[in-house]
């Protein structure tokens, strides 16, 4: 009010005297022009209007802006705009140090990283998953169920540590002059090294199953028991059979429930060497143990043999997670850590002894349901004589070192010894060397050593 009442006083004096009328003039045309009329409660309102709108800007950008992001998010590329500013300094402070390669930032200090999330087993619907599976909305039960592990509170029976599968299968020969043999399959606890102790699937409670050997021409009748929790059926692996003998679950034949018999019966009419596995659910059953070999000698056996010793190496995958068995897939979370040669991981396979001048003959039978994997055997080439249980003709033997076995093929090798020494048979995937990523004794998994003796 005083202010306004001076200003309305000088503009009057100005018009009013005639005296100071150009100073007069001059300064109140001025003043009335530049002077806003701001009253004291104005300027207040005004002021405390800017206070509240900094304030409120200052809780706003400390409520929604991210003032926390640390080194790693800035090196990601994640920064917020409003931390664009800090990204080139960081940037250039680096750059001259790793100028080198090729504008990375470079690694950041270990002390800075953020600790590692140790991903483990879930539980969903009672069944048991693996750590660093990746499980959706849309995944049945029945795929939970066919990836989770085996069912420990299932388990009938736990083999001696030192127990070896792939044992030969006696048969018992009726009226008829039919081999019969009896498989039954079931839950078992088995050691594939001296330490680790998986949850398989297993003919006649050992891994791979035992070995049944007949001759070409032979009438068989193999009499599968199902002792598992779940139905399951047996397939001949590259045999000539009736159809209905063949074994796949729900297309030829309904599955053999638990509890349940079922008996297949067929006249061989090849020779070489082959395998029997699961046919239901093989990418479960099979991949926990159910495979043994089948071995069909020829009726007319060669005058000279061309090998004086007979190896089989049967391959197989596993997935063992914090003590319990997975089927080993190729997919996240069943990637298999372990490897085995006739059920057991190196150290523990076998030991082939040899002396030089022999022939070797390895079948090398991919009863694995997950990778190919290139066999290599060290001391020099081999002689691959048969594919599949067909005879290779000996002018198309070509010879290798390494051999592709992949999931469900054969091949019949020829090796001779020919220096004295360790020579090793191993996979060339040099993971599957190892067990649990780790060696012992200059190998692991599927790794063997024949011992060639002067
Ligand atoms: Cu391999």
């Amino acid at each position: 009010m005083e202010n306004q009442d001076k200003m309305d006083m000088s503009g009057m004096s100005a018009a009013g005297s005639g005296n100071d009328s150009k100073q007069g003039m001059g300064e109140g045309s001025g003043k009335a022009m530049e002077k806003p009329k701001i009253t004291t409660p104005q300027l207040v309102a005004v002021s405390l209007l800017t206070l509240l709108a900094l304030a409120g800007g200052v809780l706003l950008a400390a409520l929604f802006g991210n003032f926390g992001m640390s080194a790693a998010d800035m090196k990601s590329g994640g920064a917020a705009p409003g931390q664009a500013q800090a990204m080139p300094t960081q940037m250039s402070g680096n750059n001259g140090a790793m100028g080198g390669m090729g504008g990375s930032n470079g690694p950041m200090p270990i002390s800075s990283m953020p600790q590692a999330q140790m991903s483990s087993l879930t539980q969903m619907n009672g069944l048991v998953m693996p750590p660093g599976m990746i499980m959706t909305q849309g995944m049945s039960p029945e795929a939970m169920k066919d990836m989770s592990a085996v069912d420990m509170s299932k388990i009938s029976y736990t083999a001696p540590a030192d127990a070896r599968g792939d044992q030969p299968l006696a048969s018992s020969v009726v009226s008829d002059g039919v081999k019969v043999f009896n498989l039954d399959v079931s839950l078992i606890k088995w050691n594939i090294l001296p330490g680790v102790q998986v949850a398989a699937y297993a003919f006649n409670r050992q891994v791979p199953g035992p070995r049944i050997t007949i001759t070409e021409g032979d009438r068989v009748r193999i009499i599968v028991k199902n002792n598992l929790p779940e139905a399951t059926t047996v397939h001949w692996h590259g045999l000539i059979v009736p159809n209905g003998m063949d074994g796949p679950a729900d297309i030829t034949q309904k599955p053999i429930e638990p509890g349940a018999t079922f008996t297949y019966e067929f006249t061989t009419q090849q020779s070489g060497t082959y395998f029997y596995h699961s046919h239901k659910n093989p990418d479960r059953q099979q991949a926990l143990g159910m495979y043994g070999a089948l071995i069909i000698e020829p009726k007319a056996k060669p005058a000279t043999p061309a090998y004086n010793k007979d190896v089989t190496i049967q391959l197989q995958e596993w997935t063992v997670k914090e003590g319990y068995t997975f089927p080993a897939m190729p997919m996240e979370g069943l990637m298999p850590n372990f490897f085995t040669i006739n059920g057991k991981a190196y150290p523990a396979t076998e030991t082939i002894n040899a002396k030089v001048g022999d022939n070797i003959l390895v079948r090398f039978i991919g009863s694995n349901s997950a990778f190919i994997h290139p066999m290599h055997i060290h001391g020099g080439p081999f002689k691959i004589v048969a594919t599949d249980g067909n005879a290779v003709p000996e002018a198309a033997q070509i010879q290798k070192d390494t051999v592709e076995v992949g999931p469900g093929e054969r091949y019949d090798v020829i090796w001779p010894a020919r220096l004295p020494g360790k020579w090793l048979i191993h996979c060339h995937i040099n993971h599957h060397t190892t067990n649990d990523n780790v060696e012992e004794q200059g190998g692991g998994g599927l790794t063997m050593i024949i011992n060639v003796t002067p």
